[in-house]
C-alpha cells in the first residue's frame, strides 16, 4: 500500500505521525511519502531555512519541540542573540542554536550543488522519519503577501515574505493577496507527481488550505496529478467549529474569499467528480451539520473528533481516514 500526504508544518506533521502509527498496525508494509510545502522557505542570515520540511522531519524523527510545534526542544538562542547584536537578521524570527545546525548543513549541501531533494534526504538519514520526505519542488518558490496598509517600514502595496506577515505581524495586518514567487520557473521535485499518480491513497492532512496545501497544489502538474490519479484522495479538515484550531489560517482563508468553516474548505477543494480534488472529506464531530451539504457537493464525508491532542487521538483520526475510503 502506497500512501502520499501533502503536508505543511505542524498540522501535516502531527497528522502524519498518527498515520504512521496506524499503518504500523494495519499495514506494516505500507510506504508513506510526504510531499512538503516549501513556500515558507527563505534565505536568512545566509542560510536556507525550510520551516515546514524541518517541522515534519523533527516531528516524525522525534526531535520536535512538542509544546511549540516547530523547532527543537531544549533550545538556546546564543547565536541568534549575536546576530541581533550585529543588527542583522530578523530579530522576531527565532533561529535556535540546535536548529541552526540543520540550516548550516542544508545550506552547505545546497552550495555544494545538491538539490533540496538531495539535502532533505541527507538530513533525514539522521532523523529517520519513517516516511519519504519530498520537497514539493527543488526550485525556490516563496510565498509573499501584498500589504493592504502601511506598517513599520513597509507601505501599502508592498510585498513581504509570508513568514514576516505570519510571525512578525501574527497575520493581523490586512493583505490583498498571496503570490508564489518562482512558481512559473518551477517544476515538481523528482518523485512528486509519481507519488500522487502511483499512490493507493492520497491524504490532505489538516494543514493550512491556503499557504500549505494551496501552495503545493499550485506547483505545475500537482493538481492535474490529483485529478487523474487512481488513488482515493481524502482530506481532513483543519477547521473545527468555524475556527482555525491553531494559528491564523482564518486570515489566509479570508484573503482568498473562503469562509472559515469545514464545509467551505471542503467545497473550496471540491469533489473530484465535479472538477475538484477530493473524493472524501473528514470533518469534526461538532461540524456534523455540514454532512448533507458535503454529500450534495459530491464529497463523501464523516464527522469524527479531529483534535490532535495526543498520539492516540491522532491515530484514531488516521484510522477514520482509512475507514472512509475502505468502505466503497
Ligand atoms: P504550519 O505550516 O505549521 O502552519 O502547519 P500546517 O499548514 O501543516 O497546519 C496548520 C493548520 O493545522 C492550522 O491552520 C490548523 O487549522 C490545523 N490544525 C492544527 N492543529 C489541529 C488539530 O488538532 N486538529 C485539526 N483538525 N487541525 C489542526
Ligand atoms: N514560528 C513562529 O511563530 N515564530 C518563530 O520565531 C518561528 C521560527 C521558526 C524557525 C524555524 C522553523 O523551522 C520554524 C519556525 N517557526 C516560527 C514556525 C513556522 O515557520 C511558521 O509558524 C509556519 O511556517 C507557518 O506556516
Ligand atoms: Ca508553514
Amino acid at each position: 500500500e502506497r500512501v502520499t500526504v501533502l503536508a505543511g508544518g505542524v498540522g501535516g506533521a502531527r497528522f502524519t505521525r498518527g498515520l504512521l502509527a496506524r499503518l504500523a498496525v494495519t499495514a506494516p508494509d505500507a510506504a508513506v511519502t510526504v510531499i512538503v510545502n516549501t513556500g515558507d522557505d527563505m534565505w536568512l542570515d545566509g542560510l536556507r531555512i525550510c520551516p515546514d520540511l524541518d517541522t515534519v522531519m523533527y516531528t516524525l524523527g522525534g526531535g520536535i519541540n512538542e509544546a511549540q510545534g516547530w523547532g527543537r526542544p531544549d533550545e538556546s538562542r546564543r547565536a541568534a542573540a549575536e546576530i541581533t547584536a550585529y543588527g542583522r537578521g530578523w530579530s522576531w524570527f527565532t533561529l535556535g542554536d540546535l536548529d541552526l545546525a540543520t540550516h548550516i548543513v542544508r545550506t552547505d549541501l545546497l552550495r555544494g550543488g545538491s538539490t533540496l531533494s538531495d539535502a532533505t534526504e541527507f538530513l533525514c538519514r539522521r532523523w529517520q522519519p519513517g516516511a519519504r520526505l519530498l520537497p514539493m519542488s527543488d526550485q525556490p518558490i516563496e510565498t509573499h503577501v501584498c500589504l493592504a496598509e502601511n506598517i513599520d517600514e513597509h507601505a501599502a502595496g508592498d510585498y513581504i515574505h509570508f513568514e514576516e506577515w505570519w510571525v512578525r505581524y501574527r497575520a493581523r495586518v490586512a493583505i490583498t493577496r498571496f503570490e508564489q514567487r518562482g512558481l512559473a520557473e518551477a517544476v515538481a521535485a523528482p518523485g512528486v507527481l509519481e507519488a500522487i499518480s502511483e499512490a493507493d491513497l492520497v491524504v490532505l492532512p489538516p494543514s493550512n488550505p491556503v499557504v500549505s496545501v494551496g501552495t503545493i497544489l499550485a506547483v505545475p502538474g500537482v493538481r492535474e496529478a490529483l485529478r487523474s490519479t487512481v488513488a482515493r484522495v481524502v482530506g481532513v479538515s483543519p477547521i473545527i467549529g468555524g475556527a482555525a484550531v491553531r494559528g491564523m489560517a482564518d486570515a489566509c482563508l479570508h484573503t482568498i474569499g473562503v469562509e472559515t468553516s469545514a464545509l467551505a474548505v471542503g467545497r473550496h477543494y471540491g469533489a473530484r467528480s465535479a472538477g475538484g480534488i477530493l473524493d472524501a472529506w473528514l470533518i469534526d464531530e461538532t461540524d456534523a451539520a455540514a454532512l448533507p451539504a458535503l454529500a450534495a457537493a459530491g464529497i463523501r464525508s464523516a464527522a469524527v473528533p479531529l483534535w490532535m491532542t495526543d498520539l492516540p487521538a491522532t491515530t484514531a483520526m488516521a484510522a477514520a481516514v482509512l475507514g472512509l475510503v475502505a468502505a466503497n
